[in-house]
C-alpha cells in the first residue's frame, strides 16, 4: 500500500446508512442463486460439454462480491418512485433483477477494464483473467455474462409497455461507457503534458457517471411508469454529476486508497492514466515538478511511481481532494434542490449518502 492516507474526515458517517443498506445488500443477495439458475438453464440448452457449469463459475466470482452499489440503487429508487400499492413481492423481485442486471453489467466492464489496465486485484481477490485457467478466456467470459442481461431482461420483462426502453438503455450504456474506456486506454498512450481537465471530463462522463448512477435510476423510472423525456433529462444531469464524483473519488481511491478496504491495487501511475491527481499535478507543478511527472509518471519502476505519489503529497493534492469532496458534495445537493422536478429529492440524497467519504 502507498501509506499516504492523509486525509482525516473529521465528521463521523452516518451510522444508520450502513446498517440499512447490510440487510437491503442481504436481500438483494438471496436473489442471485436464481438468477445463476436461470442463465445456466438456458445455457444448458446449447451446452455439449462444460460451458454451463463455467458460466456459472465466472459469474459467482464476478457479479456477487463487490459493493453492489448500482444493484442496490436500482432496487431502492424503485422502492421510492413506484407507487405504494404497486410495491408487491413480484415487482420487488423484477426490481431485484433488473439491479442484477446492472450488476451484471458491471462486471462485464470491471472484467474487460482489469485487462485494459494491466490490474492484479479487484473485490479482494485476483482478477479474473489473472486466474491460470481463465486468462483470455476472460473476454469470452465478459461477453457470456453480457448477454445473459438481455436473457435476463426477456424473462421477466417481455410483454411489458417499457421493456423495449430496457434494453435499449442497456445498449445505449454498453454504446457510451466503450467509447469512454476507449478514450481512458487512447489517452494513456498520450504523453502527460496534453492531459487537461476538459479531456479529463470526458472521459469520466462516458466511462463511468452514465452507467454508474444514471443506469439504475433510469431503469427503475421506467420500470415505476415513467416516460415524460425532460424528467429523464433533468434526472441526467444530476445523475451524471455524481458520476464524475465518483470517479474523482475513484482516482484518488487508487492513489491513496487501502487497498485493503479497496480490494484493488491501483495501477493509474504505471498505466500513465489521465486521472484527476494527474491533471491536477500538471496544473500546479513548477517546471521542475512537470519534469519529474515526465520522467516518471507511466513507467511500472516502484521507485518512481513512489516519486509520483510524493510529488501529489507535496503539492497539497490529498488536502485540495477532502475539499473538493466536501464542496461537491454541497454543490450537488444545491443543484439536486433547485434542478430536479417529477423525482424526489430523497431518492438523490440517499445514492449521495452512499458514496460521500467513500473509502473503497
Ligand atoms: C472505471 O475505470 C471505469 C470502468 C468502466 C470500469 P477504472 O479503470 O478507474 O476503474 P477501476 O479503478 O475500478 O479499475
Ligand atoms: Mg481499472
Ligand atoms: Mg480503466
Ligand atoms: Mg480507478
Amino acid at each position: 500500500m502507498r501509506s499516504l492516507s492523509t486525509v482525516n474526515h473529521s465528521v463521523p458517517l452516518a451510522a444508520n446508512f450502513t446498517a440499512v443498506s447490510k440487510s437491503e445488500s442481504r436481500e438483494f443477495m438471496s436473489v442471485f442463486p436464481d438468477l445463476v439458475r436461470d442463465l445456466t438453464d438456458k445455457t444448458k440448452k446449447y451446452d455439449r460439454a462444460d460451458a454451463s457449469k463455467w458460466f456459472a463459475k465466472a459469474l459467482q466470482y464476478n457479479v456477487p462480491r463487490g459493493k453492489k452499489n448500482r444493484g442496490l440503487v436500482t432496487v431502492m429508487a424503485y422502492k421510492i418512485l413506484v407507487d405504494q400499492n404497486q410495491l408487491t413481492p413480484e415487482n420487488l423481485r423484477k426490481a431485484q433483477y433488473l439491479g442484477w442486471c446492472v450488476e451484471m453489467l458491471q462486471s462485464v466492464f470491471l472484467i474487460t477494464d482489469d485487462i485494459m489496465d494491466g490490474s492484479t486485484t479487484r473485490r479482494g481477490q485476483p482478477c479474473w483473467y489473472k486466474n491460470e485457467d481463465v486468462g483470455m478466456m476472460a473476454i469470452n467470459d465478459g461477453l457470456m455474462i453480457e448477454n445473459g442481461i438481455y436473457y435476463i431482461l426477456k424473462k421477466n420483462f417481455e410483454g411489458t409497455d417499457y421493456y423495449i426502453k430496457l434494453v435499449e438503455l442497456f445498449h445505449e450504456t454498453m454504446m457510451i461507457t466503450t467509447i469512454g474506456q476507449s478514450l481512458d486506454v487512447q489517452t494513456s498512450t498520450k504523453d502527460i503534458t496534453s492531459f487537461t481537465m476538459d479531456r479529463y471530463k470526458a472521459i469520466v462522463e462516458h466511462k463511468t457517471a452514465f452507467y454508474t448512477f444514471y443506469l439504475p435510476v433510469a431503469l427503475a423510472m421506467h420500470m415505476a411508469g415513467y416516460t415524460d423525456p425532460e424528467v429523464f433529462r433533468q434526472v441526467k444531469t444530476i445523475l451524471l454529476e455524481m458520476g464524475y464524483f465518483f470517479q474523482v473519488q475513484d482516482d484518488f481511491l487508487d492513489c491513496f486508497g487501502n487497498p485493503e478496504i479497496t480490494g484493488k491495487i491501483g495501477t493509474d501511475i504505471q498505466e500513465n492514466k489521465c486521472t484527476w491527481l494527474s491533471v491536477l499535478c500538471m496544473q500546479r507543478a513548477s517546471r521542475d515538478q512537470k519534469e519529474i511527472m515526465k520522467e516518471c509518471y507511466g513507467k511500472s519502476d516502484p521507485e518512481k511511481v513512489k516519486k509520483i505519489v510524493e510529488l501529489y503529497a507535496e503539492l497539497g493534492l490529498p488536502h485540495t481532494y477532502t475539499l473538493y469532496e466536501e464542496e461537491s458534495y454541497n454543490l450537488i445537493k444545491t443543484h439536486i434542490q433547485q434542478t430536479s422536478r417529477g423525482v424526489p429529492h430523497k431518492l438523490f440524497f440517499q445514492i449521495m449518502d452512499k458514496i460521500y467519504r467513500r473509502d473503497s
